[in-house]
């Protein structure tokens, strides 16, 4: 498998500059903590490490060092579309090149083979309350999984620590070529009522079957979105809440069945994936209120109502990034090409006029610019998706191929188990004595 071979053929040279790092210069310094960080969530601190993807505070994202404007232009396009193909983004994630469409579709070709869901997930998605939140349900089709991990089976048997990444890539593909039939089993299934399994077609490609199987009525435009949605939301460096779960996790030698699932977790909060489908609610509470596209002032009012009221605006502000996210950018040329007179399209425009001034003026937040979740519900809402609670569902697909990207990469490289250190109030408050204590 191409896969196989490419990784194979890099990581020799890999291993021995992680060896070289670690024996010959582990007592560099790269960075110092303070006080603020420890108490302030570790933002900044810098120690994890990735070669998948870095995110530049003042550019945004790179995959493999390279822009998303690049990447779209570069990948491999599908048949019939302009976006690249989701394999081939895969491949890129993995193996650090960009791939011929031979290529490509042969990352395609394997989740293809891959696709079937055995019909116990289905069943035990069946048996769920109405009410259980479709990110249970995708992780709970994940966990029951598990029983068929390659890896964790290898390493029951005993297995050397330079093959761990073998059964990591069998596993991540055969998990990221099921998931996307697990989701949209799951939105026809909790939105309206199908039993039926979704049928993977292997002449399809992963958008377009991702498309068929959601049953959108504008399959075209939808393969589209969902290429551009998944490359999109595939990777955000190593530090943001669902990597740094299914890192964190993996780094026990647990599967990436348990380590993606502890991923989706954290991907289910609202300050993190579940921003979108707040975002796209604040969007259509603005438009509720004022019958359509309001006034500038009145949206101005509106956005200061919200924060008088101790809510952050969603899809606003970012940990890292210090301008516009280039996925927001991305996604709304997209939305501008295809639909520019969709009122919400026009309204979230709008409100990335409004909004970064409000929250200048609050002075809180900052970074006062969109991120990549202000604009990726109104497009979903365009094409008729418009159940928001399965919005992180779709980011949980995209997210899917970059974790496991670094999961493969990480056991390659034999990484460690995780384990920073914790110290007390009373220890922080001593260090600080001592640090300001007069002369
Ligand atoms: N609206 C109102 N206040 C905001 C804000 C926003 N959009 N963004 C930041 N702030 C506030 C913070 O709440 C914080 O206030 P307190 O000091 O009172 O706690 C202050 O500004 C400083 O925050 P920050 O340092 O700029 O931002 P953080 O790194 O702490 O948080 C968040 C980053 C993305 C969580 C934050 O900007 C936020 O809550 N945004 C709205 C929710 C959102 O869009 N989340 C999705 C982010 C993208 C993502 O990961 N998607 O999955």
């Amino acid at each position: 498998m191409i896969l196989h071979e490419k990784m194979s053929a890099q990581l020799p040279a890999w291993r021995e500059r992680i060896k070289t790092l670690a024996k010959e210069h582990g007592e560099v310094v790269v960075d110092t903590v303070t006080v603020g960080q420890i108490v302030g969530g570790m933002r900044d601190i810098k120690s994890l490490l990735t070669d998948v993807s870095f995110v530049d505070p003042a550019e945004g994202i790179r995959f493999r060092g390279m822009s998303i404007p690049e990447v779209l232009k570069a990948l491999p396009k599908a048949k019939g579309g302009k976006m690249p193909l989701v394999g081939g983004l895969f491949y890129l994630l993995l193996i650090g090149e960009v791939p011929t469409k031979e290529q490509a579709l042969e990352v395609e070709a394997e989740w293809a083979q891959r696709a079937e869901v055995p019909d116990y997930v289905f069943k035990m998605l069946k048996s769920m309350p109405k009410d259980a939140h479709p990110m249970i349900l995708l992780n709970l089709a994940v966990m029951s999984l598990e029983r068929t991990s390659a890896f964790a089976s290898k390493y029951k048997k005993g297995m050397k620590k330079d093959e761990y990444w073998v059964p990591a890539l069998e596993d991540s593909l055969n998990l990221t070529a099921k998931i996307p039939v697990i989701a949209a089993f799951i939105y026809r299934m909790k939105y309206f009522g199908e039993k039926g399994k979704p049928k993977y077609n292997p002449k399809l490609d992963y958008g377009a079957n991702f498309a068929r199987m959601l049953k959108v009525s504008d399959k075209k435009g939808y393969a589209e979105l969902s290429r551009l949605y998944f490359i999109l939301h595939s990777d955000h460096e190593s530090g943001n809440v669902s990597a740094h779960a299914t890192h964190l996790v993996g780094s026990s030698l647990s599967d990436i069945y348990f380590a993606y699932s502890a991923g989706l977790s954290g991907l289910a909060g609202p300050l993190h994936g579940l921003a979108n489908q707040e975002c796209l609610g604040w969007l259509l509470d603005v438009h509720t209120k004022f019958g359509g596209v309001p006034s500038r002032d009145d949206l101005y009012k509106f956005a200061w109502d919200t924060l008088n009221s101790g809510k952050v605006i969603p899809g606003y502000g970012h940990a890292v990034l210090r301008v516009p996210d280039p996925r927001f950018t991305a996604q709304m040329d997209f939305a501008k090409k295809h639909f520019p007179d969709d009122e919400l399209v026009r309204l979230a425009d709008m409100v990335f006029d409004v909004v970064p001034t409000v929250l200048k003026e609050q002075g809180k937040a900052k970074n006062p610019a969109p991120n990549v979740d202000a604009i990726s519900g109104t497009l979903q809402y365009y094409y008729g998706v418009r159940e928001f609670d399965f919005y992180t569902v779709l980011f949980g697909v995209g997210r899917a191929l970059g974790v496991t990207a670094n999961y493969i990469w990480m056991r390659a490289l034999g990484m460690p188990i995780e384990r920073p250190k914790s110290l007390t109030t009373k220890m922080l408050e001593d260090a600080v004595a001592k640090a300001v204590q007069p002369l």
